[in-house]
């Protein structure tokens, strides 16, 4: 079997898979996003931007395209005053589809649906779970017509909410392998359940793949995934297999919601960003804990993912991405001297670069204001 055939699962039995970047925030930074919202519209407004990012995490390696539908779940589009609503979710997410199989089909890629944690989880209350599963529905007929390989359930803080959402694809989507990452730490989800015990009961609610995506830096989100594998193994699952999608900035300070609660969240976090070589470090020691799908979120930028696949060439059959830097070998044809002797993979992997920030401190003061479900100030009171 070559690296472009086979459904998800028989890839991942084979050998790892290599997820895309982050979408809304790299849209955001080239002004196609609003940060905020975090909606998709872009891909109605400025489809040819979408098509674009998609195209350069294809020649950067991925295996699996995610279809931008991040946060276009009904409530969502509406919340707050945002304007995306105006489209719905059906609208985005199908011209979503659309672009993304435009260029993953004839590259041979997977392609991805997406859902994520919803407002309507957020404001508790009577029947919650049917109006949650209710907003879910909403979303899956699309991914059904599309004909999606498979579904990245990504981004949940609480388990119960992804639980719920799994059960609602298990039942719509039947045969439809669900990839499921809770965008939690090493510890606990935010309401204390220990990240162990998350991945069980992402198990046993039916996903096939089961891990950690966005809020934490990547060697933060392995050793949660490490703890879910740990768990997942001793519960019997042997069949599930783990994932990571970590966000590119480092995260030593960040406390229970990750990165949303530093100070510098979302426009001021540029100094902590992870190098390409970082990237590479990722790939191997995500590899090496026996995490198969291994991807990004917010801040990896194609070039990020162009080292994983760099990095874990060998265990792709060999294959390699266009443009790779080969740990520094092109600067042997830099006409400097002094910048030729950092053709080396020794140099790059020893280097610990300086932030060029004499004021700038390693670690921040993060807010924690303790707020969580079912609390007033979660409810959108911008509706009347
Ligand atoms: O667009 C993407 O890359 C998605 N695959 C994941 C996005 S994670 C976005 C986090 C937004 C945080 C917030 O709600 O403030
Ligand atoms: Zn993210």
């Amino acid at each position: 079997m070559s690296r472009t055939s086979g459904g998800l699962i028989e890839r991942l039995n084979q050998g790892p898979v290599i997820g895309d970047g982050g979408f809304i925030s790299e849209l955001e930074r080239r002004g196609y996003c609003e940060a905020g919202p975090w909606t998709p519209e872009a891909v109605i407004e400025n489809p040819d931007a979408v098509r674009q990012l998609h195209k350069e995490f294809i020649r950067a390696g991925s295996d699996v395209c995610q279809a931008f539908t991040y946060y276009a779940s009904e409530d969502k589009l509406s919340h707050r005053g945002n304007k995306a609503g105006v489209y719905g979710c059906k609208a985005i997410n199908d011209a979503a589809c659309k672009i993304v199989a435009e260029v993953a089909k004839p590259a041979g890629c997977l392609i991805a649906g997406g859902l994520s944690q919803t407002p309507t989880y957020l404001e508790g209350g009577e029947n919650s779970k049917a109006r949650v599963k209710e907003v879910v529905r909403a979303q899956l007929d699309v991914f059904k017509e599309n004909e999606v390989d498979l579904m990245i359930l990504e981004y949940y803080e609480h388990i119960e909410e992804a639980e719920w959402h799994i059960e609602a694809v298990k039942e719509y989507l039947p045969g439809v392998p669900v990839c499921c990452t809770l965008c939690i730490g090493e510890d606990t989800d935010v309401h204390g359940v220990p990240t162990g015990e998350c991945g069980v009961r992402l198990a046993r609610a039916g996903a096939d793949v089961v891990g950690i995506n966005c809020h934490f830096d990547p060697f933060r989100c392995i050793e949660g995934v490490k703890k879910m594998i740990t768990a997942v193994k001793e519960a019997g699952f042997d069949k599930v297999h783990f994932m990571t999608q970590p966000i590119a900035f480092y995260t030593p300070d960040a406390n229970v919601q990750g990165f949303i609660d530093l100070p510098e969240f979302p426009f001021a976090l540029e100094p902590r960003w992870i190098t390409r070589f970082d990237a590479a470090r990722y790939a191997r020691v995500a590899y090496e804990a026996g995490i198969r799908y291994i991807g990004g979120c917010c801040g990896f930028m194609a070039y990020h993912i162009r080292a994983v696949s760099e990095e874990l060439t060998a265990e792709r059959g060999d294959y390699l991405p266009v443009n790779c830097i080969n740990w520094g070998k092109c600067l042997e044809k830099h006409t400097k001297p002094w910048v030729r002797a950092r053709a080396s993979r020794k140099y790059w992997e020893e280097l610990n670069p300086a932030t060029g920030r004499p004021y700038s401190s390693s670690h921040s003061k993060c807010d924690g204001w303790g707020v969580t479900v079912g609390d007033e100030s979660l409810k959108d009171d911008t509706k009347s």
